[in-house]
């Protein structure tokens, strides 16, 4: 493998703009992280009156935005809070992460002011004019079904949609969010040069010029060809006229999008050779953070909403899933699944069945069996976009079901299990429906590596579930900013690819040393009994054919 080594005393830094906060994180040479900070925009920037970093409007259905300028501001003053901390002058490269799917609509006129920041202003007293709508609409949005409805129709399908663009269409996805406002706002639309997102809006900021979309947040809109990485005109056509001059051209996610700004130079005194890296989502900058990056790698992240990800060289069309280009590859695939129902839900179990306490949940998982005597829950406290049914909790028992056949098993539907079979229910339900359906969306099972974060990845015996229905050794990590430490990863490598002058292999920054870097993973749960993962394979097939009935009868679209 190439020598990827990084250059003697020098910095790299990731930033994360996710909807509650800003975050930062720097790491030297030996990729160990040296400084992290936070901006909490609600109470670091009261006067925005955010409630969670968005405002939720209730005057529009499902429409929730958050207020352009508040990033820039945040920006401002984590800059000059970083500048106290560490020597801007040391950063080779800077990359970043943002929530996905989020916009932000550029006026007329503005690419000059861009580029010609004055160092002696903050960045937010100079960008005040420069948005034609003031409100980004966020990935929490949902009052685009109307347009989503209308997108998939003009593609052939949802599934076309998905083929195409490696999703079908999302009232949070970026197009049917920017076919909205053209419906709804024309002159707005028209006022508009350039349409970012969230990630290549930060990057912007840093280069002092539009930046491109990275190609694996661009497949987040309903937009972009998956295959051939480019904006498809079939889905440019569907959405508003005019698109892809206002969008640019998208760029691989490991590329350079330019040098730092003079802006930044002068202000904050950072090197003029600093390299700005592609900004990209956060789910794909937290699949750099926790290095995965072969085919068969995946991550769950147990957290309000449960995100399963992994990288796969042959993504399956779907009607659930997502599959972005690979953020840390040339080839392949990052395929994602998103669940509304996470910790919440599986609190909401706790406190019906388990008297309010994990250490009960826990000792109700460690008596009942693996298989739960043939008894399966699909528990839905909020609206489920995966499968897309509404709230309610449905529960089965599996008569006659051994784990050797589905011969003569019938699924017979309960109104309740006892209190120790429903918190078992819940915690192989929820893991059964993930091990599914990326198996259906074309990930290698089992997984080469499986990484668990978020929240509930402290709980040992969900750990042991996940371990013996997924059928594999299972890790977790120390660090919970995956997506900003994933983020000065992709400034390592970026700089890297940009020393060599090609592509090199994202493992190469950290591969034989690993164990001394702040991205160590610790084996935390060792793999099941193999009988018992084939087993879960035939409760998973019934699983899903009952999923299927409940969709037929409940499901909306
Ligand atoms: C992914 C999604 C969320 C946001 C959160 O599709 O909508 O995970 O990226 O910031």
């Amino acid at each position: 493998m190439a020598d990827c080594s990084l250059p003697h005393d020098s910095l790299f830094l990731g930033f994360d703009t996710s909807t509650q906060s800003l975050k930062a994180t720097i790491l030297d040479s030996n990729l160990s992280i040296v400084e992290t900070e936070l901006i909490n925009f609600d109470s670091n920037l009261p006067h925005y009156k955010t409630k969670d970093g968005v405002y939720r409007d209730t005057t529009v259905n499902g429409r929730i935005v958050s207020p352009t300028l508040m990033w820039v501001e945040a920006f401002d003053m984590m800059l000059l809070k970083l500048s106290r901390k560490i020597d801007f002058g040391k950063v080779a490269a800077v990359s970043g992460s943002a929530q996905q799917h989020g916009s932000v609509y550029w006026k007329n006129g503005s690419s000059v002011i861009l580029s010609s920041l004055d160092p002696k202003k903050q960045l937010v007293e100079q960008l005040r004019e420069a948005f034609s709508i003031k409100e980004s609409p966020i990935w929490m949005d949902s009052s685009t079904t109307e347009q989503c409805m209308k997108i998939e129709e003009a593609v052939g399908g949802a599934l076309e949609l998905s083929r195409l663009t490696g999703s079908r269409a999302h009232e949070r996805y970026t197009g049917p969010q920017i076919r909205r406002i053209f419906e709804t706002q024309p002159e707005v639309y028209k006022n508009t040069e350039r349409i970012s997102l969230v990630s290549s809006f930060m990057a912007s900021l840093l280069v002092g010029g539009y930046s491109c979309i990275d190609e694996t947040d661009g497949a987040g809109m309903n937009l972009l060809d998956i295959k051939q990485k480019s904006w498809s005109k079939k889905a440019l056509d569907a959405t508003a006229p005019d698109l892809e001059e206002k969008l640019g051209k998208p760029a691989p996610a490991y590329a350079v999008a330019g040098l730092i700004a003079p802006y930044f130079v002068e202000r904050f005194h950072f090197s003029s050779n600093c390299l700005v890296i592609q900004w990209s989502g956060d789910n794909p900058n937290s699949l750099a953070g926790l290095t995965l990056n072969s085919p068969g790698d995946l991550a769950i992240s147990l957290g309000t909403s449960d995100t399963v990800f992994g990288i796969t060289d042959k993504p399956q069309p779907s009607l659930e899933g997502h599959a972005f280009p690979s953020p840390v590859d040339t080839k392949g695939h990052m395929v994602m699944l998103c669940y509304k129902n996470g910790s919440l839900t599986r609190e909401d179990i706790r406190n019906q069945y388990a008297e309010k306490s994990w250490d009960v949940f826990n000792k109700y998982l460690q008596q009942t069996p693996p298989l739960n005597d043939g008894k399966l829950g699909f528990y839905y406290k909020e609206h489920e976009s995966l499968p897309p049914l509404p709230a309610g909790f449905h529960r089965y028992i599996l008569q006659n079901f051994m784990g050797d056949s589905l011969d003569g098993v019938v699924d017979q539907e309960v109104n309740e299990f006892d209190a120790a079979s429903e918190v078992r229910a819940i915690i192989e339900g929820q893991i059964l429906s993930m091990r599914a359906h990326v198996e259906r969306f074309g990930m290698p099972f089992p997984p080469r590596r499986l990484i668990v974060t978020g929240g509930a990845s402290s709980n040992e015996c969900i750990l042991e579930s996940i371990a013996s229905i997924f059928g594999c050794d299972v890790y977790t990590v120390e660090r919970p900013d995956s997506a900003s430490s994933g983020a000065a990863l992709r400034a390592a490598h970026g700089w890297v690819c940009n020393a060599k002058g090609s592509f090199i292999p994202f493992e190469c920054i950290y591969k034989d040393r690993l164990e001394k870097t702040s991205f160590t993973s610790k084996l935390s749960a060792k793999a099941g009994d193999p009988t018992v993962v084939t087993k879960y394979a035939l409760m998973m097939k019934k699983r899903m054919e009952i999923e299927k009935r409940l969709v037929e009868k409940l499901g909306r679209w």
